[in-house]
């Protein structure tokens, strides 16, 4: 039976943040550039986001009820402590996220982890196909759901369904790796449209559908053998510009950057890196080059210091502990090296800090370093140019982030190659204002028309026009 909602959103996360009261849990939206795109949209078609809370719950508890929250319905689908280890932390986080992004860490495959993300991918489906009405648009998210669309149309053939990877999908040689490649291909064949960060992870996709498959992927879209067809396409996510612009120009923001520049002792130069604590981030290079040329005189510590938050992330995974140590022994030499009492050469925040605080950490900084070895965007990077209302500022970029392809004016580098790196930071701590200033405005200027809401209105319209070409 059909329920009532016009469009779906499924994630595995709900856009909140749970606060314990004394009368128990309650909900509070949580800042993102998703939630904020999709808010309007939700609100406007009595829409519905299903998804997790981010507290699990034992098997025999009910899922909390469906609650509003800012004109959206929120629906919470529960999961078990073992459901978390197995289809989150093991198949999503320990198999995809290390395989998608180029292998960069070893992935881990184990079968009863699969077994574990078929489940909760069922569960998730079946709850959609719930609250779904009659021919409602479901858009799904990301990797840990890549089940769901094929799940959910096998129920719910009426749906228009549309599914965007927030991570690089890989090429066929890579993703031939996964022992369960078919059926996490026709999973997402389930959809109408399957949206990638970049050109590449829609044709990689293609040419799987091809390899594992056998079908006879043409242009941009693929045939299936019940008639079906399937379009594949690029829609580079963005940031809610407005949000981190006006936030940059708050009195108090400004006030709060100048601070911090002068409790790192009013250097020449601070450069900066925000993080999910991840070994896609390459947050371990980034420090050895910042050693690098402190060891070579070409930077002296405390006139250039680097300030490097990373945010805690995944810590019961194994490979993300060992990471933690690694970062914190790097930073531990480069301060015994080169700092002096009271004067870090590097600040090393393991903690997660506000959007407010965020901006003006953006605003204090010179140079932002984004240098991960893979990223399906980044959206650091542009909340780094939003933040920059001053047309001040470089920012260092990896040529492996999607965002390189559209901020062309930054500072792009192989992180790779290490010594190209410390070229690319030589020239961004260097940088003569007027080029600066520039090449920011340059980047500003793209940003500023492709935001968040733009990125939510093309993958939309996109998925509206599948159903009616077909
Ligand atoms: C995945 C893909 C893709 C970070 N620290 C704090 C904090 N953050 C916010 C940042 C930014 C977001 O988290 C991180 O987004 P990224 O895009 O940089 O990276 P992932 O988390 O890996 O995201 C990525 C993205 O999905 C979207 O499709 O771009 O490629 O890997 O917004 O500001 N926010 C707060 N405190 C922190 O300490 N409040």
């Amino acid at each position: 039976m059909a329920g009532s909602s016009s469009f779906v959103v499924v994630a595995n996360r709900l856009p909140v943040d749970q606060v314990n009261t004394p009368e128990g849990p309650t909900y509070r939206r949580s800042p993102g550039g998703l939630v904020t795109a999709l808010q309007p949209v939700l609100a406007q078609h009595k829409g519905t986001w299903i998804g997790w809370t981010g507290a699990t719950t034992k098997h025999e508890d009910r899922a909390p009820e469906a609650f509003e929250l800012d004109g959206m319905e929120l629906y919470p689908v529960p999961l078990s402590p073992s459901e978390m280890e197995r289809y989150y932390e093991g198949f999503s986080n320990s198999s995809l996220w290390p395989l998608y992004h180029d292998a960069v860490e070893q992935p881990v495959y184990k079968r009863r982890w699969w077994e574990e993300y078929r489940r909760v991918n069922q569960r998730f489906a079946d709850a959609t196909a719930k609250v779904a009405a009659q021919n409602a648009t479901v858009w799904v998210q990301d990797y840990q759901l890549q089940l769901v669309p094929a799940m959910l149309r096998e129920q719910r053939p009426d749906l228009r369904i549309g599914f965007f990877l927030h991570i690089p999908f890989p090429p066929v040689e890579l993703f031939n790796q996964l022992p369960r490649r078919a059926e996490v291909l026709k999973g997402l064949l389930g959809a109408d449209l399957v949206g990638f960060q970049r050109p590449l992870g829609a044709h990689n996709f293609l040419q799987l559908t091809r390899h594992v498959l056998g079908l006879r992927p043409r242009g941009d879209s693929v045939e299936l053998p019940d008639g079906r067809t399937v379009v594949a396409g690029a829609f580079p996510i963005s940031i809610d510009f407005a949000e981190m612009q006006n936030l940059a120009q708050n009195p108090e923001v400004i006030q709060r950057s100048e601070e911090i520049r002068s409790e790192l002792g009013n250097p020449r130069s601070v450069i900066l890196g925000v993080d999910r604590l991840d070994y896609t981030k390459g947050i371990e290079r980034r420090l050895k080059i910042f050693r690098e040329l402190l060891t070579e005189k070409r930077l002296t510590a405390p006139e250039v210091v680097m300030v490097q938050v990373a945010t805690p992330s995944r810590e019961r995974i194994e490979q993300y502990q060992s990471l933690r140590v690694k970062v914190e022994r790097e930073v531990g030499r480069i301060n015994g090296e080169y700092g002096r009492v009271g004067q870090a050469a590097v600040h090393y925040l393991h903690q997660s800090y506000s959007r407010t605080e965020l901006a003006a950490l953006y605003r204090a900084a010179d140079v932002m370093m984004v240098t991960p070895l893979r990223d399906g965007m980044n959206l650091v990077a542009k909340e780094y140019v939003a933040a920059r209302v001053d047309n001040a500022g470089a920012l260092v970029l990896s040529e492996f982030a999607g965002a390189a392809a559209e901020l062309r004016q930054a500072f792009l580098c192989n992180p790779h190659d290490l010594d190209g790196v410390k070229e690319s930071l030589m020239r961004a701590v260097t940088i003569d204002p007027t080029d600066a200033a520039r090449r920011m405005r340059t980047m500003r200027r793209h940003l500023r028309t492709h935001d968040v809401q733009a990125w939510a209105e093309s993958f939309l319209t996109a998925l509206d026009r599948t159903g009616r070409t077909a």
